[in-house]
């Protein structure tokens, strides 16, 4: 064990590091910037940090694999300087952030305990955020461009939790908290690399009653952990056949689905557990309507796959405020559906890597339609078109044909749609919480419209909007429609979710008669 001989295969150096004295082991193998890190470590400062070593003649002493050694009498003096966070992403400059951004909470005087329970979590949430993001500059190194990427998705975070602080007056008590999945911001090239492996991802045997439930509108989407609904999502795949159909390497389709899991974004509405409920209705449709008898396997692996990718890398701030904000994605697809575009591109981005891809055995031919197909089913997605949608398949129904591939490509444009955003759908105990995450979303960006000048919706205005109000209108000129003319080519949806529909409608009816407005009851005190 010598101190740097030429046999060894280490070589120790001393540093003195404010005032105290450490030692870091260099293998043979360490590189200049091994070392750097290492010192990095032991001064307890950011890889991004810069560093210069000094002799005790005060000399420099270039950080490389020749430096030379040292005694623990005469360590080299460390010194560090941190990158501030316009030009790095720094550990240290996050934390900052985080300080900043916790103050907020600390300085507001009303505080009763429930709040501060509730600022807790959000505190615990955004280190955990800020941790990941950390954690990934670490570990991964960033570009200049990935640096700048991550700034945004702290400034985001920020807003988040500035807006929480009045989500805790507006929505104490409303919906339980939920975990909404794995917090994931990062740019293109990094977000289809997969970061845990199939062997993290658990087997569960689904009961012969969950595998039955699975198939219900009525499912509650709530009581699934992620890994639990990455299984189920499995089984969906395995059951209708698709598995066979696409010759899908069953590895394949685990390590797909966790990576398109880890691609939806931890948003109060759209993140993995939206995709779930999304998919889950769509296989509840599929059953409903037997649709195995009207389309083939591979309509039915297109409708699915669609709804698994619909929202991919979401970034919580819809169409409008793409545009008007004129973001990196406005900007990229020209103000035509920016999120759409957007989750499409990442779907398919997922599929270019061989070891995700559930495609990879298909023909050519196979795969260009699917391709060609899910573009449009995801495209389908942009409320924007929802009335040309709708009336395309209404003006369809009376010579509607399932051997015309027209026909039935405008089907399913329908059924993704309904699907999308079939919350109220679902019984009360199920759709109420989705609610409350949506409007959450929506008033973090009409907040962040508000302080960039940008117009802003009424329905996602906190002063304008209440949970009937946004409600009453979606329920029946929205929903109702839709789905009264699929139950025309599907009379069984007209039971299944057009009645629970106009139920949802007849409850928030009631709701907004027997509330009380705020204003009138402070007259009336
Ligand atoms: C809150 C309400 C609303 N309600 C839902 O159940 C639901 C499901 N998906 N979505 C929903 N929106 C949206 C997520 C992204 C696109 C669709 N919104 C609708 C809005 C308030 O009010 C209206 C009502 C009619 C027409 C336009 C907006
Ligand atoms: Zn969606």
């Amino acid at each position: 064990m010598g101190n740097g001989s030429s046999l060894d295969s280490s070589k120790t150096i001393y540093l003195s590091i404010a005032g105290k004295t450490e030692k870091i082991v260099l293998s043979r193998l360490c590189g200049s910037r091994d070392i750097h890190d290492l010192i990095a470590q032991a001064a307890g400062v950011s890889r991004y940090s810069e560093i210069t070593l000094r002799d005790s003649d005060g000399a420099l002493i270039p950080i490389s694999p020749s430096m030379a050694k040292n005694l623990p009498s005469s360590p080299y003096e460390v010194t560090t300087t941190t990158p501030s966070l316009a030009n790095a992403g720094d550990g240290e400059a996050f934390k900052q952030v985080l300080s900043q951004v916790t103050e907020q909470f600390t300085q507001s005087p009303n505080m009763d305990m429930l709040r501060v329970f509730k600022v807790d979590e959000m505190k615990l949430d955004l280190t955990n955020r800020i941790n990941v993001l950390e954690r990934r500059l670490e570990l991964e190194g960033l570009k200049a461009v990935e640096i700048e990427k991550c700034r945004r998705d702290i400034s985001d975070i920020k807003y988040q939790i500035l807006n929480s602080q009045k989500k805790v007056i507006d929505f104490n008590n409303m919906r339980p908290m939920y975990y909404t999945g794995y917090y994931s911001a990062l740019s293109d090239e990094r977000k289809i690399s997969l970061k845990r492996d199939v062997p993290l991802y658990p087997k569960y045997t689904l009961s012969q009653e969950t595998v039955n439930y699975l198939k219900q509108p009525t499912f509650d989407i709530w009581d699934w952990e992620p890994n639990e609904m990455l299984s189920l999502l499995e089984h969906m795949y395995h059951e209708l056949g698709l598995v066979t159909e696409f010759n899908i390497n069953p590895i394949t389709l685990k390590r797909w689905l966790l990576c398109v899991q880890e691609n939806y974004r931890n948003n109060p509405f759209h993140n993995f557990r939206h995709c779930f409920c999304v998919t889950q209705m769509m296989y509840g449709m599929i059953h409903l309507c037997k649709l195995w008898e009207k389309m083939s396997r591979e309509d039915l692996g297109v409708l699915l796959t669609s709804c698994i990718c619909h929202d991919l890398d979401h970034p919580g701030y819809n169409n409008t405020y793409q545009i008007n904000a004129r973001t990196e994605l406005a900007i990229r697809y020209n103000d035509i559906s920016p999120l759409e575009n957007h989750h499409c591109a990442v779907a398919f981005k997922i599929l270019s890597n061989p070891e995700c891809n559930i495609f990879a055995n298909t023909d050519k031919e196979v795969y260009k339609r699917i391709r060609a197909e899910m573009l449009v089913l995801i495209l389908a997605t942009d409320m924007a078109k929802h009335k040309d949608i709708v009336e395309k398949l209404r003006s369809l129904i009376p010579n509607f044909e399932y051997n015309d591939s027209d026909n039935v490509q405008a089907l399913k444009m329908v059924l993704i749609k309904c699907c999308d955003i079939s919350n109220e759908v679902r019984p009360m105990e199920v759709s109420d919480p989705w609610v409350d995450c949506l409007l959450e979303e929506y008033f973090n960006q009409s907040d962040r419209e508000k302080m960039e000048g940008l117009p802003v919706a009424p329905f996602m205005d906190r002063e304008k909007v209440t949970k009937p109000t946004a409600q009453i209108g979606f329920i029946k000129f929205v929903l109702i429609p839709m789905f009264e003319t699929v139950a025309q080519l599907f009379p069984i949806i007209d039971k299944t979710m057009v009645e629970p529909l106009r139920i949802a409608r007849d409850r928030y009816e009631h709701m907004k008669e027997t509330s009380v407005p705020n204003t009138s009851a402070k007259k009336d005190e």
